[in-house]
């Protein structure tokens, strides 16, 4: 085990107060593994699937109303409200603590508490951290051997040193003799949790068992807390992608890259590209940390293990490496069941076989009108799987980081691709990312959701000091001609007529070539008030019909609508006060003045 006594304290402490009926240290073997899932199949709160179709694999269906984040029910807190800015849910740490340790008390009785040492970065690496979660989920123990490196290795690596300490329950205490339910969650979502306090770098959830909610190392640790622990120590934690392009003459480039929710992240990182010559390689779907390297060279290693991805829509065709790496030995919520012990969800690629037990549990016959996947229904793969993981993906050092991508779903106004003028104005860029909402997707007001940096449910602290930060990395730079070009692109123009511009996809290789060719310094491109923009010969179009002719709409940059759009980026900055960088002022003024 371990000798490290500040875990081994803090471990009694929960146990104290929880109330499990034992504590079991995970060591992270197969063996261990297999024998969770045995106990949950034969328990029925999974099905192993079958095992030709798809070994090794498992189905779980969650309770219906512990199907996702809980953002509302998400909290960062700090001593003073400003600290966690005026994006996030705050409340006094020792508000929070008093009134959660009520609902801790006995929260596990019945019940066996894990302890999971994990690492988020390779074990070892000097920007990978330690993070040690107690869980009374088995569920939470099998996911997290996918998703982090876990088990006796990381205690071995931790000695006597520092982790984050994460609690995690479900919020469902069984009495003696009360047989368990097939997903325990605290029912009512004012009894849900998810609290972080940066200032001492701890994580308390409570009440959920799905995803981010629960798998702690993901968004509250390698991003709420991690961006905190950047931003005090001087590097990045972003929720970004990581890849490697290399181009027909074989030049390699790694590249990050910043998208909301729902714009293809998964999809783009293990990219197939559409025309010869190219080669896409991927270091990560979701998160990367970023450190300067002694030669000033910004490095980005993906903590995680696997992919935490949304099933439905996922297909050969849309992805077919995302599909390859979910073969075998992964795990699926809340998709579809199969009469022969395989998985479905909308838009996989076949049709939906009659008798499919749907997430809900119910039957589908054909034809009938069911939700077979929740929409937000989740594989888990390991990485390690994806038939294009990149050579360098496990990498201590890190791949350095040649740019950054921002971009939205922006059905007007925002160009296919443009390039910042500079540092300043690339963080700038990525202040400004949103995508359309329509009224009726999230019941608000129709318009651009601003989502910076895509940060916006995953920010740790202040979003202004948040932006203050990037100006200041840039301005603090060992080598600032080694600093990522930054671009913001958007694949989702349409025309008048409501069409897409652009085919998106495979095709997108054909903007990552030119920002490829921007990046070695190959093609010029044409100044615009808004940024670079490629000279229409520059992107490669060959075999894609009727495209020339898009082309000129596709990277229109229209002076009137950018003024439009200027009004609502000040309503967007108005909101972080005093917080708000005057650097990012003065590129807005800037931006504003070359419209006119
Ligand atoms: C995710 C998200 O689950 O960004 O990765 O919502
Ligand atoms: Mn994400």
């Amino acid at each position: 085990m371990t000798k490290n006594q500040k875990l081994l304290d803090w471990v009694k402490e929960w146990a104290e107060i929880c109330q499990p009926d034992n504590v079991y240290w995970v060591d992270g073997s197969e063996e261990e593994n297999q024998r969770l899932l045995n106990e949950m199949v034969e328990a029925g709160s999974a099905v192993k699937l079958n095992e030709e179709k798809r070994p090794n694999s498992y189905y779980f269906q969650s309770d219906p109303s512990d199907v996702a984040r809980v953002e509302n029910r998400t909290f960062i807190c700090t001593e003073k409200e400003e600290d966690a800015g005026p994006t996030n849910n705050w409340m006094a740490p020792d508000k929070m603590k008093a009134e959660m340790l009520e609902s801790y008390k006995g929260c596990m009785k019945g019940r066996t508490m894990y302890v999971i040492p994990f690492s988020m970065g390779p074990l070892g690496s000097d920007i990978a951290k330690i993070g040690v979660e107690i869980t009374d989920s088995a569920y939470v123990v099998v996911n997290m051997r996918i998703m982090t490196r876990m088990g006796k290795a990381v205690l071995d690596v931790l000695g006597d040193g520092d982790f984050i300490p994460c609690i995690h329950t479900v919020g469902a205490p069984l009495e003696p003799g009360q047989k368990d339910v097939k997903w325990p969650c605290a029912s009512n979502i004012d009894d849900k949790y998810i609290s972080h306090f940066p200032e001492t770098n701890e994580i308390w959830s409570f009440g959920s068992g799905y995803g981010g909610n629960a798998l702690l190392g993901k968004k509250c640790l390698a991003l709420r807390i991690a961006s905190t622990m950047a931003n005090r120590e001087g590097w990045l934690a972003e929720h970004m992608l990581i890849m490697g392009i290399t181009n027909p003459a074989g030049e390699k480039k790694y590249i990050a890259a910043a998208f909301p929710s729902a714009c293809g992240k998964t999809n783009l990182a293990m990219l197939v590209p559409s025309i010869p010559g190219y080669k896409v390689e991927c270091v990560g779907d979701d998160i990367a940390w970023m450190k300067f390297d002694e030669e000033g060279v910004l490095r980005a290693i993906n903590p995680e293990a696997g992919f935490f991805g949304v099933a439905p829509d996922t297909s050969m065709k849309t992805n077919p490496n995302a599909m390859l790496s979910l073969n075998e030995n992964s795990i699926f919520t809340n998709t579809g069941l199969t009469p022969d012990g395989d998985i479905w969800w909308p838009a996989i690629g076949w049709d939906c076989p009659d008798g499919t037990i749907t997430w809900k549990n119910e039957k589908y016959t054909t034809g009938s009108d069911v939700q077979i996947a929740h929409p937000n229904a989740r594989f888990t793969a390991p990485a390690s799987q994806c038939p294009v993981i990149d050579p360098l993906w496990e990498d201590p050092k890190g791949v350095p980081i040649s740019a950054f991508l921002f971009g939205g779903r922006r059905p007007n106004t925002v160009p296919l691709v443009y390039q910042a003028k500079d540092w300043n104005h690339g963080v700038f860029m990525g202040s400004i990312v949103g995508s359309e909402v329509t009224a009726a997707a999230i019941g608000l007001k129709a318009g651009v959701r601003r989502d910076p940096f895509a940060m916006l449910p995953f920010m740790g602290y202040n979003m202004g000091d948040y932006f203050q930060h990037w100006i200041n990395i840039g301005a603090n730079a060992p080598a600032p001609e080694k600093l990522p070009m930054i671009f913001n692109v958007n694949w989702f123009r349409k025309s008048d007529d409501g069409k897409f511009l652009w085919p998106g996809f495979g095709d997108n290789i054909r903007v990552l070539g030119w920002i490829l060719d921007r990046v070695i310094g190959k093609v010029d491109a044409v100044e615009t008030p808004i940024g670079f923009i490629p000279k229409k010969e520059d992107i490669n179009i060959d075999g894609l019909e009727g495209q020339a002719e898009l082309m000129d709409e596709l990277l229109e940059v229209d002076n009137k609508r950018w003024l439009d759009e200027c009004e609502l980026i000040a309503e967007h900055q108005a909101q972080f006060g005093d917080a708000f960088p005057k650097e990012l002022k003065a590129e807005y003024e800037k931006l504003k003045a070359s419209l006119k």
